[in-house]
């Protein structure tokens, strides 16, 4: 019986003693794994630019989720100067929504970083639109990226292209 007990409580210290270097390097190469894994991913994550897919056609429904949906048009057929984006969301029940924020980066694909206006806020107008005038300095093709957040959330990043 004292036997057993023994060679038990000797097996159970080589298991000890030889799991604990097993565990401890463990913990040490998932750290040291998270440490260079996370450094590159995470600074890869952040300057990755988020998708933009392409919206359907201005003054077409464009889907928001949970029955939300907005249009967005142009004032006038795009051409050089002041091009002004008009946005309306609508509900389920096709009522206005003008709770969202909006923001729109406009540039010019075939340029990256040459014309590009970087993220700013349409204004809501006192007829319930949100509008932001785009400057459009050169022909070409250009490109306006839509971000549409409620309650500080991003819900919905679409893009359209259009000549000038
Ligand atoms: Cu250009």
């Amino acid at each position: 019986m004292f036997r057993i007990k023994k060679s038990f409580t000797i097996i159970l210290l080589i298991l000890v003693t030889s799991l604990l270097p097993l565990t401890l390097y463990g913990e040490d190469h998932q750290m040291h794994k998270a440490v260079s894994h996370n450094n590159p991913s995470s600074s890869t994550e952040m300057k990755k630019a988020p998708d933009y897919p392409l919206m359907p056609e201005p003054g077409k429904k464009v889907q928001l989720g949970d029955g939300n949906y907005l249009i967005y048009k142009f004032d006038k057929q795009p051409k050089l100067g002041t091009l002004i984006i008009k946005v309306e969301i609508f509900n389920s029940n096709d009522k206005k929504d003008t709770s969202m924020e909006i923001t729109g980066d406009a540039g010019m694909p075939s340029m990256r970083g040459a014309h590009d206006t970087g993220d700013r806020p349409f204004v809501l107008s006192n007829k319930g639109a949100y509008l932001l005038p785009v400057n459009i300095v050169m022909p070409g093709e250009w490109e306006i990226k839509l971000t549409v957040k409620k309650a500080g959330k991003v819900i919905f990043r679409g893009s359209h292209r259009f000549d000038v």
